[in-house]
């Protein structure tokens, strides 16, 4: 036992003796690691070796961060320059918060000045921008960062703009784990009663190319902001922080970059096809974080425009059934007036329930929410869910499934996935990221489902991200020779281009983007939307290689004419451009001629070209034509057009119309009907020979697959709705009842198959597109509705994707 004597004395014993014991201790326990090391197998004494190297390098990151932020500081102090950047010669001032990014400098681009080890010019293959030179940004954890910085030309020499990189990048970010990222905010030469800098309203703009801040800034009216006399955005909700004053030497140099360092905590990797992992988190969450969250979404809602407030004032339930129009029709504002144009004001409200839903309603919200848990569990805020796999597909990165399926969610009344979706949007829906979207299928799901949302709902949230984010990002789609916009736009370069193997778009992609665009237009007072996609409605309608109406397959970026002559059909990179032409037309109020006569006339060339009747039940049928050839063939896609034709004679086109779409109907109703599965496929060949055992459908082992598509039950809707005969209800049933059968999967989602005419064998193929939930249900679900009121056809139409736009002028 150690005794404890006279103090000093002790202390010192204690201290040899505590030494001699941990030596003791140390040799044993070395004795013991060799041995337990000597016993170790190879293989094992690589695998401890390899985590002891691991953790070494660990250590030594977070040692370089942790030491340059507590250098930091004594740096700056000893080099203020490099820190404020603000030199006269070259004619850059940059002011980053000082106590926290000393590292930050900056270089005279116009001189090209390179400075400092491992400089490089960051070059673009961008045929939109110029790159003029360096732009040097030092980061607390991560190897200088390369900008990319544009010149603009413009201007006079003394000044210059700069945009600080989005194609920074996920990429980057991820590689690095959690490196701070530049985004900065420009703007030069400002007239003189102008401010210096950017407000710090603006600042959520900051980060963007000087091009899109001007696109930006020439929008009056964003989120319930105007614009200065300066063109700077006024009066606009932020939860950044101000930024200082510029300070003299600034306002005397003439030009200021503002720039703000913001940190990637967690970089998220997206992309691409993957395994189902928690990347994005399920959004259970727990109940504290919750509850946050709710008490957060309440201040934003207030706080976005006042809408929540005013909302709330005016009554805004939670829709069940029955819509209506409380603004009056409204054509685009001027500026001027659009500026103290209420956003809330524009919002269709919806009433509250007035219909009970019936049973077979009820079966539809089964579904949906059946199909709504898989994506839930399985590819939350991912494009589309894979059920069998039980994981999720990447096309675009932008939660295509969840955005496409928001108003179907409004229409079905489940607001409380609604409302967990709209949680999503608001935190996590980003869409500066470096990534190739298809200008018509994002135009149609991701604005379309974005402007429904906001038309249902009121919610201003939809609207700012349809505008501001996404809209604006498509734009340089439209940059082309021909002003025929290419099929793919980059909406973090915001490079746009042909697919790699054609400088082609098809004639449906670039014809069918109108209506929403168009509505971008009538919701924020700025042309450009409609511009840019009636000037492509313009030239289509002026081109050769035409037969009676009906237009071929492609067209060229190029030089803005058809190719492919000779070749017509309804179905894919077709159909929708006849679709739009009637639905532009009953969207503007029935005014514009040039679309009616149109549609008129392709309707007529279908009759005369491409009608044909089928054995032994003479079904009417839309073939092809092929160089004067014709094939009996027709996609699943073209029963989007009894619908059509239903909808053109509902409001004032001729009766023969609706008797065509009335034959069509029942051909496309055959078409599941004679499947084994009661389910359609992809194509059908129709057979024209009389022999009595043989059935009208038939399918070629290629085309045997069912991709859930909505385009049948979409025009047993319209049919119901406009004849209110009620075996059109009774066909969707039906369908209904072999989508239960053949594509449900146990654990959640619906799975397109590969097989119609093997009930036993219909082979999976593991996806749920995002159409099934945005429009097949949709559709479904306003079918059995007996309430004309619901979505009313004289108050909305659809678009493709089957969101609905408000009709400008409703009759
Ligand atoms: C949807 O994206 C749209 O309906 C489009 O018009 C055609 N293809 C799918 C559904 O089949």
């Amino acid at each position: 036992m150690l005794g404890l004597g006279n103090c000093s004395s002790s202390s010192r014993s204690l201290t040899r003796r505590e030494r001699l014991l941990r030596v003791l201790l140390s040799v044993k326990w070395s004795f013991s690691v060799r041995q337990k090391w000597k016993q170790l197998s190879r293989l094992q004494r690589m695998e401890v070796l390899f985590l002891l190297v691991v953790l070494m390098l660990f250590g030594l990151r977070s040692y370089v961060h942790v030491a340059d932020e507590w250098t930091a500081p004594q740096k700056a102090a000893e080099n203020p320059e490099a820190v404020a950047g603000l030199s006269p010669q070259q004619n850059v001032a940059v002011s980053p918060p000082r106590d926290t990014f000393p590292h930050l400098s900056i270089h005279d681009l116009d001189s090209g000045v390179q400075e400092g080890p491992g400089m490089k010019a960051w070059t673009s293959t961008s045929p939109v921008e110029r790159v003029s030179g360096p732009l040097r940004i030092l980061s607390p954890l991560a190897p200088p960062l390369w900008v990319r910085c544009r010149h603009s030309s413009p201007r006079p020499a003394s000044s210059m703009e700069l945009c600080f990189s989005r194609t920074y990048s996920r990429d980057l970010g991820a590689r690095l784990g959690g490196v701070w990222i530049l985004e900065g905010g420009v703007f030069t030469d400002p007239p003189p009663r102008c401010p210096w800098v950017l407000p710090p309203e603006a600042f959520p703009f900051t980060g963007l190319c000087p091009w899109e801040l001007e696109e930006l800034l020439s929008q009056p009216l964003l989120g319930g902001w105007s614009q200065d006399e300066c063109g700077l955005p006024r009066r606009f909700v932020t939860d950044r922080p101000p930024l200082p004053q510029p300070s003299e030497a600034e306002k005397r140099d003439g030009i200021i970059v503002r720039v703000t360092l913001v940190s990637v905590q967690k970089p998220q990797r997206h992309f691409r096809r993957g395994p189902p992992n928690l990347q994005i988190r399920a959004p259970d969450g727990d109940p504290q974080e919750r509850r946050q969250d709710r008490a957060q979404r309440r201040a934003e809602v207030v706080g976005e425009a006042g809408w929540g407030a005013e909302a709330q004032r005016d009554g805004l339930r939670w829709r069940g059934a029955g819509t209506k129009l409380e603004q009056g029709p409204r054509h685009p504002p001027k500026k001027a007036e659009f500026f103290g144009w209420p956003f809330q004001q524009q919002a269709l409200r919806i009433r509250a329930s007035r219909t009970p839903q019936n049973e077979r309603q009820k079966a539809v919200v089964d579904a949906f929410l059946h199909a709504w848990a898989g994506y839930r569990k399985f590819a939350w805020g991912h494009d589309e869910l894979k059920p069998l796999t039980r994981s999720f597909s990447e096309w675009f990165g932008l939660g295509l499934t969840l955005i496409d399926a928001l108003d179907t969610m409004w229409i079905l009344g489940l607001k409380k996935e609604f409302q967990e979706a709209r949680k999503w949007v608001s935190k996590k829906l980003r869409f500066r990221k470096n990534v190739d979207v298809n200008l018509f299928e994002s135009t149609i799901r991701i604005l379309g489902g974005l402007l429904s949302a906001f038309h249902l709902s009121g919610d201003i949230l939809f609207l700012k991200k349809a505008v501001s984010d996404f809209g604006n990002r498509l734009m340089p789609a439209f940059r082309t020779p021909s002003k025929i916009p290419y099929s793919m736009v980059n909406i973090g370069t915001g490079v746009a281009h042909p697919p790699r193997w054609t400088s082609d778009s098809t004639v449906a992609e670039v014809t069918s983007i109108q209506l929403e665009f168009r509505e971008l237009s009538r919701l924020t007072g700025d042309k450009k939307f409609q511009e840019a996609a009636e000037e492509v409605t313009r030239r289509v309608h002026a081109l050769h290689g035409k037969l009676d109406g009906l237009v071929p397959m492609f067209i060229n970026t190029n030089s803005g004419s058809f190719t492919h002559l000779g070749m017509f059909t309804l179905g894919a990179r077709a159909d929708s451009y006849y679709e739009y032409l009637l639905k532009q037309w009953i969207q503007g109020g029935k005014k514009e001629r040039q679309l009616l006569e149109d549609y008129l006339e392709a309707v007529d060339g279908i009759r005369k070209h491409l009608l044909a009747r089928s054995e032994p039940r003479k079904l009417t049928f839309v073939g092809e034509l092929n160089h004067g050839r014709f094939s009996a063939k027709m996609d699943h896609l073209v029963c989007f057009l009894p619908g059509t034709l239903a909808l053109g004679a509902h409001h004032g086109l001729p009766a023969e119309h609706m008797e065509l779409a009335q034959a069509l109907m029942d051909t496309c109703y055959q078409m599941y009907r004679q499947m084994e599965t009661g389910l359609s496929p992809e194509t059908a060949h129709f057979n024209l020979h009389h022999t009595k055992a043989v059935k009208d459908v038939q399918v070629k082992a290629a085309d045997r697959h069912n991709l859930l598509r909505p385009e049948t039950v979409e025009s047993l809707f319209y049919l119901y709705r406009l004849t209110g005969n009620r075996k059109y209800q009774d066909w969707g049933w039906e369908i209904l009842h072999s989508f239960n059968t053949y594509t449900r999967v146990p654990s959640g989602g619906y799975s397109s198959i590969s097989n119609v005419q093997d009930p036993r064998h219909p082979q999976p193929r593991d996806k749920m597109e995002s159409f099934f939930l945005g429009e097949t249900l949709k559709y479904l679900y306003l079918l059995f509705s007996d309430d004309p009121d619901l979505l009313s056809l004289d108050t909305y139409v659809f678009n493709t994707e089957a969101h609905p736009l408000p009709i400008w002028a409703p009759s």
